[in-house]
């Protein structure tokens, strides 16, 4: 695939994987980078895999916005325009990978921070290791929740432990990420890639339509019971036309051979 130098994207079958590649700043985000991650969206649009492995290199998952990326205009005494940069690069970063018609699963390898929060949102499955972090940093530079933050947290842990997190800039571990229903499930970091890897595994062995009706039921939430048994409807009929789910019955339903 494209050569990239901030990120990895790689292919294997009905999975892909992006790899966000700067361990040295614990894959902290920087202009380039998030030109990469476009590119990425675009081949990635173009040809969805069926699941698709979001992860860190190195230590850490992501730190959020490069804080050194800002610091010549501020040392200048310039204006920052952090609207404009939520704009042109955060907002379609979270809003494309949130679009795309496969299942995400991100393996949180160890901290994730500010936007690097943002970004493990946007999965539909979060794995993570054991030592990983989740720290609100946005609070503590000053700044309130973006990259969606604002939008999925509340929805994953409830809006009073999403507040007191974005007021106090605080930071929670994995274990209590997963007892607040943030992360499904933890890992010991040596085996995290092998886990999300089976996890992939299973989910390909699954139908794709039915993966993406779920998704789509799941995430966009119906505005009443009316509205949302319409829609099971809607989706229903159309799953039942799929070879899946017709071989799925045949092979469990055909009648068996009398002992
Ligand atoms: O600007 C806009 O467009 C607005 C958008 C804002 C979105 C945001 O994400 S705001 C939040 C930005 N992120 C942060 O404030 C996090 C800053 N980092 C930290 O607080 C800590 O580094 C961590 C808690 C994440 C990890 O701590 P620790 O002790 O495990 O590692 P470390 O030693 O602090 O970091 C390792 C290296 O990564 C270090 O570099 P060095 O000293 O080895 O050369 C550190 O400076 C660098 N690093 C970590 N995070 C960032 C970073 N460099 C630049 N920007 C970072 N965000």
């Amino acid at each position: 695939m494209a050569p990239f130098e901030h990120i990895r994207l790689t292919r294997d079958g009905a999975i892909a994987r992006l790899i966000l590649n700067r361990p040295a700043r614990l894959n902290a985000l920087i202009r380039p980078m998030q030109a990469e991650l476009a590119t990425a969206l675009d081949l990635l649009e173009a040809e969805p895999p069926q699941v698709l492995i979001l992860t860190g290199e190195g230590r850490g998952f992501c730190a959020g916005q490069d804080l050194t990326e800002r610091y010549p205009q501020i040392a200048a005494g310039e204006a920052v325009h952090l609207g404009a940069s939520l704009t042109q690069t955060y907002n379609p970063l979270i809003r494309r990978l949130n679009a795309l018609p496969c299942v995400i699963i991100a393996a949180v390898n160890g901290v994730a921070a500010g936007a690097g929060i943002g970004l493990a949102l946007t999965a539909d499955i979060i794995l993570a290791a054991r030592q990983a972090r989740f720290l609100m940093a946005f609070g503590k530079v000053g700044l309130g929740p973006d990259a969606g933050v604002s939008w999925a947290l509340p929805e994953r842990i409830g809006s009073r432990r999403a507040l007191a997190l974005a007021l106090t800039g605080g930071r929670i571990d994995a274990q209590t990420a997963l007892d607040w229903g943030l992360v499904w499930a933890l890992h010991d970091a040596d085996d995290l890639a092998a886990a999300t890897q089976e996890l992939a595994l299973a989910l390909v062995a699954g139908s794709a339509q039915a993966q993406r009706a779920a998704k789509q039921l799941l995430r966009e939430k119906a505005p009443s019971l009316d509205a949302a048994l319409a829609r099971e409807s809607a989706c229903q009929d159309a799953l039942g036309h799929t070879d899946f789910y017709r071989a799925a019955v045949l092979a469990f339903a055909a009648p068996k051979p009398a002992r």
